[in-house]
Parts: structure tokens; sequence; C-alpha cells
């Protein structure tokens, strides 16, 4: 089943130059493939479209406080299962939680600064491609 998610490295990735090393590991996966990648410091505009389903969430601000406050990377990947595949690569949203061999359960320490998003079902998925890539809905 092939698919296409969003994924983002958040500003923590890029701060620690963690960049490399997150793509390197996307693109060992057999089959899948980087189709767009983008670094920008991401608006509120965006963020507020993005994290729509926390408004309200004690947690909202600061994640977008931290989601803006420096160059982010934004990826289309697209693979077989990827969807379900990039959510086990990124691993438990808490790094203390996460499994050791993910992403975040190798590099992350605090839930906000978890290093990476990926998207976590189809719908999802293609909304979240339009917010950052319309060029590509
Ligand atoms: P996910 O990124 O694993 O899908 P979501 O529940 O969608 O997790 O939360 C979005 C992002 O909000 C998380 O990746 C994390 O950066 C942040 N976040 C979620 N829950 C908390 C929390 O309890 N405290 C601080 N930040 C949180």
């Amino acid at each position: 089943m092939t698919q296409r998610t969003l994924v983002l490295l958040k500003p923590d990735a890029v701060r620690r130059s963690l960049v490399g090393e997150i793509v390197s590991r996307i693109e060992r996966k057999a089959g899948w493939r980087i189709t767009a990648l983008e670094m920008r410091t991401l608006d509120r505009a965006t963020l507020e479209q993005h994290y729509a389903e926390h408004v309200g969430r004690p947690f909202y601000e600061p994640l977008l406080e931290f989601m803006s406050s420096g160059p982010a990377v934004a990826m289309i990947v697209e693979g077989e299962r990827v969807i379900e595949g990039m959510r086990a690569l990124a691993g438990a949203t808490d790094p203390i939680a996460a499994a050791p061999g993910s992403i975040r359960g190798d590099y992350g320490v605090i839930v906000r600064e978890n290093l990476v998003h990926a998207s976590d079902s189809e719908e999802s998925a293609e909304r979240e491609v339009k917010i950052f890539f319309p060029g590509r809905a």
C-alpha cells in the first residue's frame, strides 16, 4: 500500500544538527522516498492550521512558540505503509516513553521538543500536505 505522509523536523532537530541523521534514517527504509523537502521558519498561521485539533490545550501556546522559534524542515515521504512506519520510526510522543531505536527514543527528553512530526492517518496526511506543500495537493 503506497502512501504519502507529511514529516516535520522540528526546530530542536535543526538546532541540534540532527537533520542529516533523521533524513538518513528515513532514506534507509527500503523503497521510501523523500519527494519534497524544504527548510523554513514556520509562521503562526501555518501552525494554527496544522495544530487546529489542539487549540485550548495547555500545551498549545508553548507548542506554537517552540515550533516558530527557528527553522524547521518540512518533507513529503512516500512509500509502503509510510504513515504507520513513520509514526513507528518517530516513536511515542513522550521521548522518555518512546522506544529506544526510535528517533524520539534515541534523541529526545522533553515532550514538546520531540524532534519530529509525522501524520497520524491518511486523512491527516492529505490535510497536512496541503498546508505545507499546497502545490503538491
Ligand atoms: P504527536 O506529535 O505524537 O502526534 P500530538 O498529541 O498530536 O502528538 O501532539 C502534538 C505535539 O504537541 C507533540 O508532538 C508535542 O510536541 C506537543 N505535545 C503534546 N502533548 C504535550 C504535553 O503534554 N506537553 C507539552 N507538549 C505536548
